[in-house]
């Protein structure tokens, strides 16, 4: 890993907060950040402090006055380079991923990859950040739209996807002609520190200003200040349905925008109709991959009876060949936990679901020995439960899987849309009819809605969110870049006269 970290510029203590290529003092408390791998430090963040806070903001806020003259195209060139400087560095930066968040390597380099993706999705985007123009109802006037840049957004990143996440929103905040400042989780601030040299280094080979990337490491109160800050046209955080809701409250106070990615509770729908040898390879692979602690982890199967025992026993037989291990080793499955605290909210859920009724067909606990000194490796579990038990209305960010049974279609749509979280859903069938009920607006509530695919692995082509307690926001692809910019209608009377809208005569 040593020669890894040196590769990005990451050393045993490393200051936290950072404008672009400058790295400021700050006196916040220090981070260290622990890889559940093996349970060893891999190095120090300070992190902000609220003084150094208003440095950064105001940098940035200086930093948005000449980003915003920087043509979209030019701004696009600039993101080309990014996307070229991760391409280059793919392999440190995914392995780091994987070292200190302990998601499979394949998994880390996958991160990276839709880093890279993106910037090439905001490439082209910076060409086309479209207008609409619209017929007046008055002779000689034009009307049109534009979208112009929002200022500083603010981003706020969780643990389980410690980069492409960021990425997402930096990329095209940045085509937008927006700055931005990151607060990423402290539990991986040094995947953070890593992407900040990548950029601050391409941003500095185009002569752009400090403070249009900024970084702040740090706690809750960094988020607070960015969330308080009346500066912050947007906050787009990502994380629990719990931190969403303190966020959107803050930012509501003050009028400010924001994109929510929070909570998900995915179902899969297994079909009678299904092939079931291709939904399994989903099913698994969308509950135990990254220890089921992606947000569009599948959390839940409904399945229908006549096919219950058969695919129940699959799924069991699947998961006795799990390999649980260090995440870097490719033979893996299943890497760790984030952490301790993890371990002890999965151990909670699991007895919490047995108090509940729920009965375990493949059963969890906390491995030991060799390998597995960090404390943070489970197994991932598998019970059969009702829906509407709490345990299983709730989203546990672990690898713990629900089945369910189900009749007929409708009872299983209304199943699926049962909790109060709406970010990703799939079914597995071969009956057209099916699928598109399940598509269609008395189909799924969620914003992802797959047809045999599992609920995770999302492209980054497609608009990423959910609805309900999921926060409603929508980031990555389609027209998810109208979010970082504001709306002007224009108008403009070309004529010799001043005709008013609606036929209103009004003369002095
Ligand atoms: C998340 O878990 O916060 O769909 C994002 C997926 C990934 C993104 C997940 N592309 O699983």
């Amino acid at each position: 890993m040593k020669d890894i970290l040196e590769q990005l510029h990451i050393t045993a203590n490393n200051k936290g907060v950072s404008t672009g290529r400058q790295w400021l003092e700050s006196s916040g408390e220090t981070i260290s950040s622990f890889s559940p791998v093996n349970g060893k430090l891999i190095g120090s963040v300070q992190a902000c402090d609220a003084v150094t806070y208003r440095q950064v903001a105001a940098r940035a806020q200086d930093a948005f006055v000449q980003w915003r003259t920087v043509s979209a195209p030019r701004r696009g060139e600039i993101v080309r380079q990014i996307g070229g400087e991760l391409r280059r560095k793919k392999e440190p930066l995914g392995k780091l991923v994987s070292y200190e968040m302990g998601k499979s390597l394949q998994e880390g380099l996958g991160e990276v990859q839709e880093m890279i993706d993106i910037c090439d999705f905001a490439v082209g985007l910076s060409r086309q950040l479209y207008g609409l123009t619209m017929q007046s109802e008055r002779p000689n006037h034009r009307m049109y739209e534009q979208w112009h840049p929002l200022g500083v957004v603010g981003i706020i990143s969780a643990f389980n996807f410690p980069v492409a996440v960021w990425s997402w929103n930096a990329a095209i905040a940045w085509v937008c002609g927006n700055v931005c400042i990151w607060k990423p989780s402290e539990k991986t601030p040094l995947c953070a520190i890593a992407c900040q040299h990548i950029v601050a280094e391409v941003f500095e080979r185009n002569d752009i200003p400090e403070g249009v990337s900024c970084l702040i490491n740090g706690y809750r109160d960094a988020g607070e200040w960015l969330c308080n800050d009346e500066h912050v046209a947007l906050i787009s955080a990502t994380g629990s349905t719990r931190m969403g809701k303190a966020v959107a409250a803050s930012v509501a106070a003050r009028l400010g925008k924001t994109i929510l990615e929070l909570g998900g509770n995915n179902a899969i729908i297994i079909s009678k109709e299904a092939d079931l040898d291709m939904a399994l390879i989903g099913c698994v692979f969308g509950a135990v991959g990254t220890a089921g602690q992606r947000c569009t982890t599948t959390r839940r199967l409904i399945i229908h009876t006549s096919v219950y025992d058969s695919f129940k026993q699959k799924i069991i037989n699947a998961y006795q060949q799990l390999r649980i291990g260090n995440p870097l080793d490719a033979a893996n499955h299943v890497g760790p936990l984030i952490d301790k605290g993890a371990v002890e909210m999965y151990q909670q859920a699991i007895e919490a679901c047995k108090q509940q009724g729920g009965s375990f067909v493949v059963e969890g606990g906390v491995l030991q020995g060799e390998g597995y000194q960090s404390g943070c490796y489970v197994k991932p579990c598998v019970a059969e439960v009702q829906s509407n038990w709490p345990i299983v209305q709730h989203e546990t960010f672990a690898p713990i899987l629900y089945l369910m049974k189900y009749d007929n279609i409708e009872d299983a749509i209304a199943m699926q849309n049962s909790v109060p979280q709406g970010l990703s859903s799939s079914i597995f069938t071969l009956n057209m009819r099916e699928a598109e009920l399940f598509l269609s607006n008395r189909g799924s509530d969620c914003g992802i809605a797959n047809v045999n695919i599992g609920t995770s692995g999302a492209e980054i082509g497609g608009a990423f969110g959910g609805e309900k307690e999921t926060g409603g926001g929508r980031e990555s692809g389609s027209d998810a870049w109208k979010a970082y910019m504001r709306r002007q209608t224009n108008t403009i009377n070309w004529g010799n006269d001043l005709p008013l809208a609606q036929g209103i005569k009004f003369t002095v």
